[in-house]
């Protein structure tokens, strides 16, 4: 088998930002490899644990979109690689690919990994027919909800049938391969070949209906290390299955680019998307526009579909200053394979008004129609604003965690070394069990005074939450009083529920806004408490050792505030609960109860796990800090900080290494 990724013939400029990023990560393990061995095995430990923390920084770049809006197409332009991801997949498919470039983690031997569902995971899809199923069920639509289900469950017969014996081996297993080729991918992600006669394990499509996850690693030459580009199936299909898909992949990127279509007004799913998102920070959000080389004359069409669009975003409370990106995979793919002649004609000549009337201004003379559809094709400028969003957010974090823990790793050397003196004034030993008994007292006094701090916050978020989520209720339901007053049960009647979701986010964000103070808080006071031990255990003088406290973790997006609940449904969908309803009195509170039930899940899920699984990250951090100085303190007081089993001649450099580390830190904290 041939590998199908191959040098890009474009180079990717505007994905030099990150050059920067990754050159000063760089450095940061470079000097955390040079001080690994100037101390005691702690050093060395507590070195190792932060090299593998650079290491596995790979911020995740996340598109989302309808069925057929281009992000395949996108994602292989944005990699210089038209031919790698196949657009136009089985519409069943549910596979969320990763493309890991140049990962620095890649699993030993393996380039790429197909996971499949895993039983129960394929028995929700099958039983509840997807959300839509779920939503019927809930509102008592057995019908429907056995219509969908039916329909469900032919497309997964066909593939037991299809894969025989074998599919119940398969469920919850992967595939690895050590070598990514296009064949391959076709087999997990493609659409079926199965009716074109024999099949065999290495059809296409054989296992597309049941692979969860494509990750594929590819060595790209010219292309920043640790990035992931992932691309998801799309959210059109009428059964929502891929709704949570959706989500839980916005959850953890940390950038989300919603690809739209430029010929057609924004459709109702297009708003289900922008709802999907409004959850997400806005600094965290890239909206690309693609297919304008359908348009007759973008270079007018292009001003007002943007005017369009910003205001529809200011009315889904998506913040005005998400920055909005024009272009066209297809343009992008002619570019990268220099087939501009092979545009159908409307799209070359859309191309040529377009570069004509939008002159590059970076150059001097006349550019070529590939070097055009380069610069129009919106990939330089998607790259550029991705860049630019990963250097400022977790590429900025990032940073800020390596510099602060190699910092407090040159600290815990050079205590040692004012306590021991590379000219050894010989100390009174400590006392190991006080000094135990001291860190753990710190220890633990501050895990407790943070579990306290966040089980509090906790419970002020789920009661905020209720209060809330009965507010929005009692609203609705005596909107509905005075419509039925009015109407009686004759005229179907929808309630938005963008209010309570608003109240939901907010709810959530300001949590996340309460732990983060609190956590820094009780960080910077266990760094304080421990440079005291120091000073009294030590002799040491105060102010000389100089401890940074970690950062809190990062608060993922609220993301299912935005699934799709009854309410969000259409009319037409209504008039049928209404038609329902009718002869089942008291309506409103009936009313009221779907409302409890389709909302209580998206409170359950912020209250009783987000929530609490951050808490839980922020007091995980907090006890690995605890575990470093712990190592740390408890070395110094056994002995020699490492330094009578050192080589006359390591030491000789190692006053120099400790200086040029510090500046290193002391010139990044500037
Ligand atoms: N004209 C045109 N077609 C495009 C563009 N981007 C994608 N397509 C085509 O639209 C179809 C769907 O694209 P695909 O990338 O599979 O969409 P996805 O479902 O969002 O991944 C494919 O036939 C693509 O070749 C574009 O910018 N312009
Ligand atoms: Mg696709």
């Amino acid at each position: 088998m041939q590998s199908s990724v191959s040098k890009p013939s474009i180079a990717p400029t505007g994905l030099d930002g990150l050059n920067a990023l990754w050159a000063s990560f760089d450095e940061l393990r470079e000097a955390v490899t040079n001080i690994a061995d100037l101390g005691g095995p702690e050093i060395s430990e507590e070195a190792k644990r932060i090299v593998s923390k650079i290491d596995s920084f790979e911020p995740t770049v996340t598109m989302i979109g309808q069925i057929k809006a281009g992000k395949t197409a996108l994602v292989n332009a944005m990699i210089g690689q038209t031919d790698l991801l196949p657009s136009d997949v089985n519409p069943w498919t549910s596979v969320v690919t990763s493309l890991h470039l140049n990962s620095r983690n890649r699993p030993e031997g393996t380039q790429a990994l197909f996971r499949f569902f895993d039983e129960e995971e394929w028995d929700r899809l099958v039983s509840t027919g997807g959300r839509l199923g779920e939503l019927a069920q809930r509102a008592g639509f057995d019908a429907e909800q056995d219509a969908v289900r039916d329909q469900v469950l032919a497309m997964r017969e066909k593939s037991r049938v299809r894969l025989g014996k074998k599919f119940e081996l398969l469920l919850g297993t992967s595939h690895t391969y050590d070598m990514v080729t296009r064949d391959l991918i076709d087999r997990y992600v493609c659409y079926g070949g199965w009716d074109e006669g024999e099949e065999d394990e290495t059809s296409r499509g054989r296992y597309a209906d049941i692979t969860k996850l494509a990750n594929l690693y590819l060595d790209l030459p010219g292309y920043p290390s640790g990035l992931c580009l992932r691309d998801t199936p799309g959210v059109n299909d009428t059964f929502m299955m891929r709704e949570q898909i959706t989500l839980n992949s916005i959850r953890d990127s940390r950038l989300c680019v919603v690809v739209l279509s430029a010929h057609q007004a924004l459709s109702t799913m297009d708003m289900a998307l922008l709802r999907l998102v409004a959850a997400v920070d806005s600094r965290e959000l890239v909206i690309f526009v693609n297919r304008i080389d359908e348009l007759d004359d973008p270079a007018s069409q292009i001003a007002e579909i943007a005017a369009n669009f910003k205001e529809t975003l200011r009315k889904h409370d998506i913040g005005a200053d998400v920055p909005i990106v024009f272009g066209s995979a297809l343009w992008a793919q002619a570019a990268l394979d220099d087939s501009i002649d092979q545009l159908p004609a409307p799209s070359r000549l859309a191309l040529q008004n377009y570069a004509a009337v939008t002159p590059n201004p970076d150059l001097a003379s006349r550019e070529t129609q590939q070097e055009s559809a380069w610069r129009l094709c919106g990939v330089p400028n998607l790259h550029k604003l991705i860049a630019a969003c990963i250097v400022a957010g977790p590429g900025k974090a990032m940073q800020r965690e390596a510099r602060d823990a190699l910092s407090n790793l040159v600290t815990s050397i050079e205590a040692s070394d004012i306590r021991f003196g590379l000219n050894d004034v010989s100390l009174p030993p400590v006392d190991q069990k006080t000094l135990a008994a001291r860190i753990d007292e710190i220890g633990e006094d501050m895990a407790a005074t943070l579990a306290n701090a966040n089980n509090f916050a906790v419970d002020s978020l789920r009661e905020r939450l209720k209060k809330s989520q009965s507010m929005f209720c009692e609203r609705a339901v005596d909107a509905l009083q005075s419509h039925l007053d009015a109407y009686g049960t004759t005229k179907a009647w929808q309630y938005n529920p963008a209010g309570l979701r608003m109240m939901l986010r907010t709810a959530y964000k300001n949590f996340c806004g309460d732990i983060e103070r609190e956590a820094e808080e009780i960080y910077g006071r266990a760094a304080r408490r421990f440079e005291t031990l120091y000073t009294e255990m030590f002799g040491i003088e105060p102010g000389r050792v100089v401890l940074r406290p970690p950062a809190p973790a990062h608060a993922p997006p609220p993301t299912g505030v935005g699934k799709t609940i009854a309410l969000d449904l259409s009319i037409s969908w209504w008039r049928k609960w209404w038609q329902g309803v009718r002869r089942q009195e008291p309506t409103a509170e009936r009313y009221a109860t779907l409302i409890g039930k389709e909302t209580d899940s998206i409170l359950e899920e912020l209250s009783d796990e987000m929530g609490p699984e951050l808490c839980r990250e922020n007091e995980a951090i907090l006890a690995t800090f605890v575990d470093a100085q712990r190592a740390n303190l408890m070395s110094l007081a056994k002995g020699t900080g490492g330094n009578d089993a050192m080589q006359t001649d390591r030491l000789a450099g190692k006053t120099e290494t400790l200086r040029a580390t510090r500046d290193l830190v002391d010139a990044m904290a500037a």
